[in-house]
């Protein structure tokens, strides 16, 4: 046994006090650590940082359900929710080390730097990781936070001169200069921002996008109704639906940016640059993307004008064929920066519909939140397994061969867009006065198009609504019916029917494996005049 000095338990006993200090001491380690750790990662890369690292092995590792529970709980902010959540275990463990450090000064110290090494080994592994460069964060402010455990363990360990009381003093003072530099370190880190992301930003900046040789058909006057409350038949880029698994918005930087393509059936492998793409044959489309996770009467649907360049052009060029044509690639994969693989029939995206590369959002280079510099919209698939953000290589192969990310957590390997549609006014629950209610909202089949909605008051027969006019069958399509209500209390049920003839059916379904169906109602209370 040779323990040192300091290691043996002090003269004195700890008093309550001495305890509550300790656990603060580990809390406040565990909080400078992080601080130093993101602070490092903003000059490395904002995406090696402890939190979305470890958030992101998290994530990827939650079984499916649990994540529908969460974005059926938690919406767009499951994600916030979940790095609180982390935030919140940690700051218990760190509790608990400060006490242990107490009677076993160093192995406090070992259990902080150990967590230090679990964010650098989360960091490793992340799939967007290409270098071991990617666990100094970590590793940086684990030992950080160990020096300042141990550090702050002493002063409690040591009396204070002259008495035989621990040195609190002491501890209070190394533990705010700590912390107070660490949380200034960390605000002048973030407020210089992160040199990859500040490139990325500039290169979105000076983004020209080209002219569409292949314009969007101009939407017809009548497609937009006038109805208040209806969702706008163009989706604002600031309003469209985000999701994705990214805990931090890849940033990426156009200039450096390459998009490769590669697999089988592929003649020659090529690789193409922003500049190559967007001087090419461009076309623009509206096109309404849509999401699997989307529940009946959800929020995760929008529409947008999209500008980008056909991916069938670059496949034929490439010599891919679909398999109708004997082509050995049946999935084309596609990856994105940050790891994320989406499978996509290759048969869809060469059958002569819009599926684009695309690089413009709405007469904007696409936010960084919804792929920038490229991603990939293929009009009639869910986004799970066709809007690829942040691409950087499509890989041609087969679903046999290769499961994309989703389908080992659940989901369909394949999964067109199923008809739906969603009344957008009145609300749930809303008070309606008597008279004409404006009963309205959206509904969607794409690539096979809106044929028909009705509505139904109670039990009572269907009701046709008027139809806005057709965009393209690529889009959704909204509609209306002025519904002559009387005072009491109504539920208000829709359906739609697609461009083949075919009527969303009644029976509800899960979101999981391949999209929720089945029709949507609100409750209302229309009140007497
Ligand atoms: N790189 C990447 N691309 C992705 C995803 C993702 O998690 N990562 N999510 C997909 C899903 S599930 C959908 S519905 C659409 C959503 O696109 P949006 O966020 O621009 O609306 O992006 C798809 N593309
Ligand atoms: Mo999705």
């Amino acid at each position: 046994m040779n323990a040192t000095r300091t290691e043996r338990a002090p003269e004195y006993a700890p008093t309550r006090t001495d305890r509550l200090l300790a656990a603060l001491g580990g809390l406040i380690s565990a909080y400078v650590s992080l601080a130093v750790a993101e602070l490092v990662a903003t000059w490395v890369r904002p995406e090696a940082g402890p939190v979305p690292a470890v958030g992101g092995a998290v994530v990827d590792r939650t079984p499916a359900g649990l994540k529908e529970w969460a974005i059926r709980a938690f919406g767009e902010n499951d994600k916030a929710v979940l790095q609180l959540g982390i935030l919140l275990l940690l700051g218990l463990l760190a509790l608990g080390i400060g006490l242990l450090a107490l009677s076993h000064r160093r192995l406090g110290s070992v259990a902080v730097g150990a967590f230090g090494l679990l964010g650098a080994l989360a960091a490793v592994t992340r799939p967007d990781s290409d270098s071991a460069v990617d666990a100094v964060p970590s590793l940086v402010g684990g030992l950080a936070g160990a020096v300042l455990l141990y550090a702050l363990t002493g002063r409690l360990l040591t009396p204070r001169p002259g008495t035989d009381r621990a040195d609190r003093r002491g501890f209070l003072i190394v533990a705010a200069s700590a912390g107070l530099a660490a949380t200034g370190a960390a605000a002048l880190g973030r407020a210089a921002g992160a040199p990859g992301a500040e490139r990325a930003a500039a290169s979105r900046a000076a983004l020209r996008l080209p002219r569409p040789a292949s314009p969007a058909p101009a939407v017809p006057a009548g497609a937009q109704l006038r109805v208040p409350g209806i969702s706008p038949f163009v989706t604002p880029n600031r309003d469209f639906y985000r999701v994705d698994t990214a805990l931090v918005v890849p940033k990426v930087d156009a200039d450096r940016w390459r998009l490769r393509i590669h697999g089988s059936g592929v003649r020659a492998e090529r690789t193409y640059s922003l500049r190559e793409l967007t001087a090419r044959r461009t076309v623009e489309r509206d096109i309404t993307l849509a999401c699997v996770s989307n529940e009946v009467g959800g929020p995760y649907v929008g529409n947008a004008r999209w500008l980008g360049v056909p991916l069938a052009d670059l496949l034929r060029e490439a010599g891919v064929r679909p398999p109708s044509e004997g082509g050995p690639a049946d999935q084309l994969v596609a990856r994105s920066v940050d790891g994320m693989t989406i499978g996509t029939p290759v048969e869809a995206v060469m059958d002569g519909r819009d599926a684009l590369l695309a690089f413009g959002m709405n007469g904007e280079p696409l936010p960084f939140a919804h792929g920038f510099p490229v991603r990939m919209v293929v009009p009639g698939l869910y986004g799970y397994v066709s809007a690829c953000k942040w691409i950087e290589s499509i890989e041609l192969t087969t679903f046999d061969a290769y499961d994309a990310y989703w389908v080992p957590r659940g989901w369909a390997a394949q999964a067109p867009i199923k008809t739906q549609s969603r009344i957008d006014t009145p609300r749930p629950l809303a008070r309606p006065a008597a008279g004409t209610v404006m009963v309205a909202g959206v509904a969607w089949a794409q690539h096979r198009g809106i044929r028909r909605v009705e509505v139904r008051v109670d039990d009572g027969p269907w009701q046709d609504a008027r139809l806005a006019a057709e965009d393209s069958a690529d889009t959704w399509r909204q509609w209306v019916y002025p519904w002559t209500a009387t005072p009491g209390r109504y539920t208000l049920t829709v359906r739609a029917t697609d461009g083949t003839g075919t009527t969303q059916p009644e029976e509800r379904t899960d979101t999981m494996p391949d999209g929720a169906q089945g029709w949507p109602s609100v409750v209302v209370t229309v009140e007497g005049g």
